[in-house]
């Protein structure tokens, strides 16, 4: 048995910072069995994401299209009608998608628009589909009121380790993240968080990340790690891109840190070799979005991760071996 079995809260950042420094081949053969003690590693979570509200954001992140500091040629737009959104989350169920994901640039949830985004919630709900909402900070009064309307999950990143962090942004602080994160897990919603690599941080910072979500109150139930978008005009955006071994290793502490978090091989797929994904999957990611856009940039097309799965004997988390994959006989929503 490995000495990874049981999730622990009280790693330290050399011990993080040690798991990465493994040769490469131990670190994913320990990563591996820690997967298989909690999942079938077979399965893999199916999301699907929509920008509800894009661009105009007030936040300064510097890896991303839609802040209003830098000149990224993303246009803002007004927050979509509840019903052009149930009619994006039909069609996402229709192509197989298990839970569904609504992001708004905003830098935080203001009440005024909470009617609307319940409203989304609830619609999406309604069709069996996971939700999650990605909208910025918030009070726990909204999260309390998101949980009624019918929210599963939310997504608030930590994006980089502590130290790394002022680089990054500087508009809110680490704190506040955690302060949404109380909120979200006290209002009884599942946390969706993660980070961004590939943004000229050093391996110290990627574990001081990892650090982060492992010692937080509860582990992360969804773990997205993504590997940066390029975005022209953003200040992060001609970082160096990271090596493809060193974001398999990052999956593969996330795996081992938070054993029996699902942890979603993110944003950064449409650079990434099929032979880079299929040694994320080894590493333990257990979840993606599918269709060719994310929020702003792309995503791998339907056909391609059709192909993808099949090579490797994969299948979405939850249906039997042998079932059809309706996901991958629609044409691409987006
Ligand atoms: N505005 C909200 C917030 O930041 O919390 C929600 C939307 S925001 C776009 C959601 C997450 O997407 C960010 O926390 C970040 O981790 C990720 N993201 C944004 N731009 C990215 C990029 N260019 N490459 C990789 N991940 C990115
Ligand atoms: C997350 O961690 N990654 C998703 C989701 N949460 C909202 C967003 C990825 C965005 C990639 C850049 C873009 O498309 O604008
Ligand atoms: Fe705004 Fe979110 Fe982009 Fe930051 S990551 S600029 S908060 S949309």
């Amino acid at each position: 048995m490995s000495r990874f079995t049981q999730p622990r809260h009280d790693w330290t950042p050399d011990e993080v910072e040690a798991l990465f420094d493994l040769p490469f081949t131990e670190l994913v053969f320990q990563a591996a069995l820690v997967h298989r003690q909690w999942f079938d590693p077979a399965e893999v979570q199916i999301s699907r994401l929509l920008s509800v509200k894009t661009g105009g954001c007030p936040e300064n992140c510097g890896y991303c299209s839609q802040s209003s500091h830098f000149k990224t040629g993303v246009k803002a737009t007004k927050l979509m009608e509840v019903e052009a959104v149930i009619a994006e989350a039909a069609a996402a169920k229709a192509g197989g998608a298990q839970r569904f994901c609504m992001g708004a640039a905003w830098r935080d949830l203001k009440d005024r628009d909470l009617p609307r985004v319940s409203a989304m919630i609830s619609g999406v709900k309604a069709l069996g589909l996971e939700t999650c909402v990605t909208l910025g900070m918030l009070e726990p009064h909204q999260a309390r009121a998101l949980k009624d309307a019918g929210l599963d999950y939310y997504n608030h990143n930590l994006d980089t380790g502590p130290d790394y962090y002022e680089t990054v942004v500087t508009t809110r602080t680490y704190q506040d993240r955690l302060d949404t994160l109380t909120a979200v897990r006290d209002a009884g919603v599942s946390t969706c968080c993660g980070g961004i690599v590939g943004m000229g941080e050093t391996r110290r910072d990627r574990a001081g990340l990892l650090h982060a979500l492992a010692t937080l109150p509860a582990h992360p139930d969804s773990l997205p790690i993504n590997d940066l978008m390029p975005v022209k005009g953003a200040p992060l955006g001609d970082s160096t891109p990271l090596d493809p071994l060193e974001f398999v290793r990052t999956i593969a502490v996330a795996r081992i840190v938070c054993p029996k978090a699902v942890v979603r091989l993110s944003a950064g797929r449409d650079h990434m070799s099929r032979e880079q994904q299929a040694l994320c999957f080894l590493a333990g990611a257990n979840s993606m979005f599918v269709g060719g856009k994310l929020l702003t940039t792309k995503n791998p097309e339907l056909d391609d991760d059709a192909r993808l799965f099949a090579d490797l004997g994969l299948r979405p988390m939850g249906e039997a071996a042998g079932e059809s994959l309706p996901l991958f006989l629609e044409p691409a929503l987006n």
